[in-house]
């Protein structure tokens, strides 16, 4: 079923959130919070989407995203430039806002550094976050989330790896309320973020985190690989990682993936 934006807007209490634009369809939520003109930008700005035609992972991977089936959606935020060197924590802030909204659903899932959320090892939520500069430096971040809600299935590509709140619960979920859960939640954590609470969120993070202290591999852009234990969030939404050669070593979001078939969650 379509989503009832006048029943979000409606139960919506927190004030961070100035407007929630609701699409039938699009090309990406992303690139439409990108692309929008800056007079008509403010914090905070929601935009929601019934299905995406374009949807975008990281490295311009695909996001499937039929229509009425999931919540695809962008937030968009100026943050102070001062916290430039820890923008990579509005990824991780996405993932524990809408992991904490499916908790209330007593679903327990675990976080995959640096933007998934993984149930029984398969993929239920991802999350991407883009910058758009203003001369020169970031006047604009937009956090992407794109969360599997009502799917019954999924295509041949992705079906043994993805799943959906449906699929666990064995009922229709309503996503009117689980979008507002999600937008209060990220309300508090963007918070902690404007005050400067930074460890809280990466604390929170290692707590829900399924990778700390495994064995993981770690598939840099340069097509190097890194084997290692994981020992760390950093302050910077960093993976610390102590090699097997007994270096301790740290990746940044964007440059790397952790290979699948090296993590037991
Ligand atoms: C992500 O990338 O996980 C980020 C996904 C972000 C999607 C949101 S939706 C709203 C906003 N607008 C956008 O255009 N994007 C954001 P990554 O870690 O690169 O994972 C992408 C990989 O996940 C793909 O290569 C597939 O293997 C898999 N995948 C694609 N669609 C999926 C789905 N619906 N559920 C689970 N896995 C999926």
């Amino acid at each position: 079923m379509k989503l009832d934006i006048k029943v979000v807007k409606d139960n919506m209490k927190n004030k961070f959130i100035p407007d929630i634009k609701y699409f039938d369809s699009v090309t990406s939520t992303n690139e439409l919070a990108l692309n929008m003109e800056d007079r008509i930008v403010k914090e905070g700005l929601v935009i929601v989407a019934g299905e995406q035609t374009k949807g975008r992972g990281r490295l311009q991977r695909n996001w499937h995203s039929p229509k009425n089936e999931g919540l695809w959606m962008s937030i968009i935020l100026l943050p102070e430039q001062k916290n430039k060197d820890k923008y990579a924590l509005l990824t991780l802030i996405g993932a524990l806002s809408v992991q904490k909204a499916i908790k209330d659903l007593d679903i327990n899932s675990t976080l995959k550094w640096p933007n998934d959320i993984l149930y029984e090892n398969k993929k239920l939520c991802g999350v991407l976050s883009q910058f758009k500069s203003v001369g020169g430096s970031i006047g604009r971040v937009v956090v992407g989330i794109g969360l599997n809600v009502n799917q019954d299935k999924f295509n041949d590509e992705i079906k043994d790896s993805s799943i959906s709140l449906k699929m666990i619960k064995n009922e229709k979920i309503n996503k009117e309320k689980l979008l507002v859960k999600i937008l209060d939640n990220f309300s508090n954590y963007y918070n902690m973020f404007k005050n400067e609470k930074f460890n809280i969120i990466t604390e929170r993070w290692k707590k829900e985190m399924g990778m700390l202290h495994q064995n993981i591999i770690v598939n840099s852009l340069d097509k190097e690989k890194y084997k290692g234990k994981v020992i760390d969030i950093t302050e910077n939404g960093e993976l610390k990682v102590q090699l097997d050669s007994g270096e301790n070593k740290t990746f940044i979001a964007g440059d790397v993936s952790i290979d699948k078939n090296s993590l037991k969650l």
